[in-house]
């Protein structure tokens, strides 16, 4: 293995290792029993590319992995691994179809009520995003999304209704997946169909505004309905290094953090920083406050911060440097890196230094939600039946739980590690199959053919030894 010889990685007690998906990458049966159209539905060719009007065939996140009728085969797996936890998220347009009824779908309620009890039976504790990336298609084509106030007041009936339904039995709750990432993927992220070249400042920041109201009233309403559940945020955690040791490449680094920080600084201290300000002053946004929503912000924090991490970025004050590929923000490229196949440059250390930094920040809990290596993977004919000798992302992923291990030893507390796309799913960035991140191959390419099939990589049975030893194998 890739660990260093020098260090003992060693993981606290109870320290909840799993995997992670979202409803849209796995799930299918996009209209089934009631589910209303997301904004997924009519988001074949992934983020950059234009929405269609309605769903069409080539759009592969309409059947998915099927998740929804296969749940149940799909634990088991996880079970077999040994995951302590699956961090998944629920389907706001199953619950409330259009997004803005006041009746909930019950046949939708009843999918994920099925969903924990198979959970519950393997002794798989719940992780539940509230919003990944699905917003109902109504709330963005009738409202233009978070752009709308009255967003606030749908999504704290739909928080409202499913930790009423799910609360006593799922204590771990996200309410935004990267809630950062509204800046640069609108309609991804706040469900806004104005396209992004003609989204206005003021429009873009009041949806964040309203964004971050609702997210606290969610945390509110979590602690109302059980004092125990943990509520957290949820961001992209990436790493922003200089290119040079200019200072202005330093402070150019400074100020594309406080844009990515900001959110998770009103998440974990309650108010606006002097930074959010400025830039707010800059850009001519007053942004519209109504009576409340600073008390909202201010009583009701989170109990712990998550995040997404798949890379660093460098960044620079010169206009020139170009613009490299990367998990939905992108940056300047880092010569010192190698990247994946997509160009999202590979990071272990980054790890441990976005750790370091976040603990220094907050001295909140920290998670680590996402993380792993998307590559295409080759199925082979093993001595078991076919599978995948991803002996690439077994490395990524020791080295990056290696650096986790050396925050633990830093003093950072950190509560799990939940690998993404644990098993193989529709990516978002590519909306296409062949972008692999799991310990389990699942059998369908990019036109949609294949037979759906699960296959165990070689990484699962690393990650089972890993979870069986709690990290002592890396
Ligand atoms: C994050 C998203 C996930 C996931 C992951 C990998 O930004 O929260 O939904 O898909 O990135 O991205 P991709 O699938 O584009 O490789």
């Amino acid at each position: 293995m890739t660990g260093s010889t020098m260090f003992t990685p060693r993981f606290p007690e109870g320290f909840l290792w799993g995997g992670a998906t979202a409803a849209n990458q796995v799930e299918g049966a996009y209209d089934v029993d009631g589910k209303g159209l997301s904004i997924q539905d009519v988001m074949p060719k992934g983020i950059v590319a234009p929405r269609t009007e309605r769903p069409t065939p080539d759009n592969l996140k309409l059947e998915a992995i099927d998740f929804y009728h296969r749940y149940a085969e799909d634990i088991a797996l996880f079970a077999e691994m040994g995951f302590k936890i699956y961090r998944f998220s629920i389907a706001w347009s199953r619950i409330f179809p259009l997004g803005d009824e006041t009746e909930p779908n019950e046949e939708g309620l009843a999918f994920y009520d099925r969903v924990l009890d198979e959970l519950e039976k393997h002794g798989i504790e719940p992780l539940v995003t509230l919003s990944h990336y699905e917003t109902p298609l109504h709330l963005a084509e009738a409202y233009d999304g978070w752009t709308d106030r009255r967003l606030i007041g749908f999504y704290e009936r739909y928080a409202r209704t499913v930790i009423e339904r799910y609360g006593h039995r799922v204590k771990y709750w996200l309410t935004f997946n990267e809630i950062n990432s509204v800046l640069h993927a609108p309609l991804l992220s706040g469900g806004i169909n104005t396209p992004k070249e003609r989204l206005a400042p003021k429009d873009l920041y009041q949806a964040i505004h309203h964004e971050l109201v609702a997210s606290a009233s969610a945390t509110r309403i979590a602690h109302e309905i059980n004092p125990d559940i943990k509520v957290g945020c949820m961001v992209i955690g990436v790493p922003i290094y200089p290119l040079t040791p200019d200072p202005r490449d330093v402070l150019a680094c400074l100020k594309a953090d406080h844009a990515n920080l900001a959110f998770s600084d009103v998440h974990v201290r309650g108010e606006y920083p002097g930074y959010f300000l400025r830039t707010l002053a800059e850009k001519g946004v007053e942004l519209d406050i109504a009576e409340g929503d600073l008390a909202t912000l201010k009583e009701h924090t989170v109990d712990f911060v998550s995040f997404s991490y798949y890379m660093s970025v460098c960044d620079t004050a010169a206009q020139a440097a170009g613009q490299g590929a990367g998990n939905i923000m992108g940056g300047v490229p880092n010569p010192t890196l190698a990247a994946s196949e997509w160009g999202w440059q590979i990071d272990p250390i980054g790890l441990r230094i976005i750790l370091n930094q976040f603990w220094d920040r907050w001295g909140k809990p920290l998670f680590v939600v996402e993380n792993g290596l998307g590559a295409k993977d080759e199925l082979i004919e093993g001595p078991d039946g076919p599978t995948v000798e991803d002996d690439y992302r077994i490395a990524y992923m020791n080295d990056h739980l290696v650096q986790v291990a050396e925050a633990i030893a830093d003093g950072v507390e950190v509560m799990g590690y939940t690998s993404w796309g644990c098993i193989d799913c529709v990516s978002a960035s590519t909306a296409q199959m062949s972008k692999r991140y799991g310990f389990i191959y699942v059998d369908r390419d990019d036109d949609g053919a294949g037979s759906l099939a699960r296959y165990r990589k070689k990484s699962f049975g690393w990650y089972k030894e890993l979870i069986a030893s709690n990290g002592a194998t890396l």
